[in-house]
């Protein structure tokens, strides 16, 4: 049977970075994001007693022999679940650059979960496909549920799951993410997580945690948007002052990284509400309520180093498509 699914990445506001697991992928702390609408995966899965071997395939791009691999260890996971001994054929498209701190992980391993499970006739809860796709990549388990989601850190596999917040037409955010860079990391954020102990701050953020996580729920629920953009800058520095003390050290911000940090506190300074988060990678999302999304991106116009701007909308998690890629 053939299934397509199309998912969205998401940008977290609370960070998910290092694990209580490696293995089953269950992280040190809960996180909180929000789907892009502008960034997503459509992957096609059919299984078939026809095909003599598996076959993956990226469109307009080459996925390296690890990455494949990674790919086949989760279709093994749900061949295994749906006591399925097909081969397989996987083929994939991203509409947004892969490896620069976008979470190409996050929408193509939710992608690939709900289209791999529905072609295998594999009949999931979404709380149960969210634990699913969390052991393919953590934050997978995050673009499964619709618009701002929360991903339960849990002490179990099955505890460590994600579920809506909200939908996504609950509150009329952007998150413009302004590529500066699109070269793949040259360190994973799965090796990356692997070092947090190293970092002597690693605990203080751990014990600030449980309280930004408070903050940006309450901020969501009133919809107080300073508090949950302070909560959010708060938390990105954080998790990037443990990565740049981790040993090695992962410093993952480019000068112009840096110019853009600035140019937000500028444009704040001089009244326009808009904040910054940064994943992985050197790339800013910038986020703002969508009355600001014209400011913002007329700013973005006077800043250099910019190669491109993604405007997103808060968008609902993976579903099950019509059109397939093969
Ligand atoms: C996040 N990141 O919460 C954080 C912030 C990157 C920085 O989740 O090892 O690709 O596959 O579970 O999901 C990226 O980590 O890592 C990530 P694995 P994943 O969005």
């Amino acid at each position: 049977m053939k299934a397509t699914a199309q998912a969205p990445s998401n940008i977290a506001f609370i960070k998910y970075w290092g694990k209580r697991d490696d293995a089953l992928r269950i992280p040190s702390n809960s996180s909180i994001s929000m789907n892009l609408s502008g960034a997503t995966t459509t992957t096609t899965v059919e299984f078939s007693s026809h095909f003599s071997e598996d076959s993956v395939e990226l469109v307009g791009d080459k996925f390296s022999a690890a990455e494949k691999q990674k790919v086949i260890d989760h279709v093994d996971r749900i061949r295994k679940r749906a006591k399925s001994t097909n081969r397989v054929k996987v083929k994939t498209k991203n509409t947004f650059p892969r490896g620069a701190g976008i979470a190409s992980s996050a929408s193509g391993f939710a992608a690939l979960t709900e289209a791999g499970c529905k072609a295998a006739d594999l009949r999931l809860s979404q709380q149960e496909l969210t634990v699913l796709a969390r052991i393919g990549s953590g934050s997978a388990c995050r673009s499964i549920p619709d618009g701002f989601v929360k991903w339960e850190a849990g002490t179990t596999s099955q505890s460590s799951f994600a579920y809506s917040l909200y939908p996504n037409t609950y509150w009329d955010l952007r998150d413009i993410l302004v590529i500066v860079d699109q070269k793949q990391k040259s360190v994973s954020t799965t090796a990356g997580m692997e070092a947090v102990a190293t970092s002597p701050f690693w605990p203080l953020r751990i014990l600030g945690i449980d309280a930004r996580l408070t903050r940006v729920e309450n901020a969501l629920q009133i919809k107080d948007f300073n508090m949950l953009g302070e909560t959010i800058e708060e938390d990105c520095i954080s998790m990037h002052a443990v990565a740049i003390t981790q040993k090695p050290s992962l410093f993952y911000w480019s000068e112009a990284t840096i110019e853009c940090i600035r140019a937000v506190i500028r444009w704040r300074k001089a009244g326009l509400p808009v904040f910054f988060t940064i994943d992985a990678g050197p790339n800013v999302h910038l986020i703002c309520e969508g009355r600001n999304e014209k400011h913002v991106t007329d700013g973005l116009k006077e800043t250099s180093h910019i190669q491109s701007v993604l405007v997103n909308k808060p968008s609902a998690g993976a579903r099950i498509v019509d059109a397939h890629l093969f």
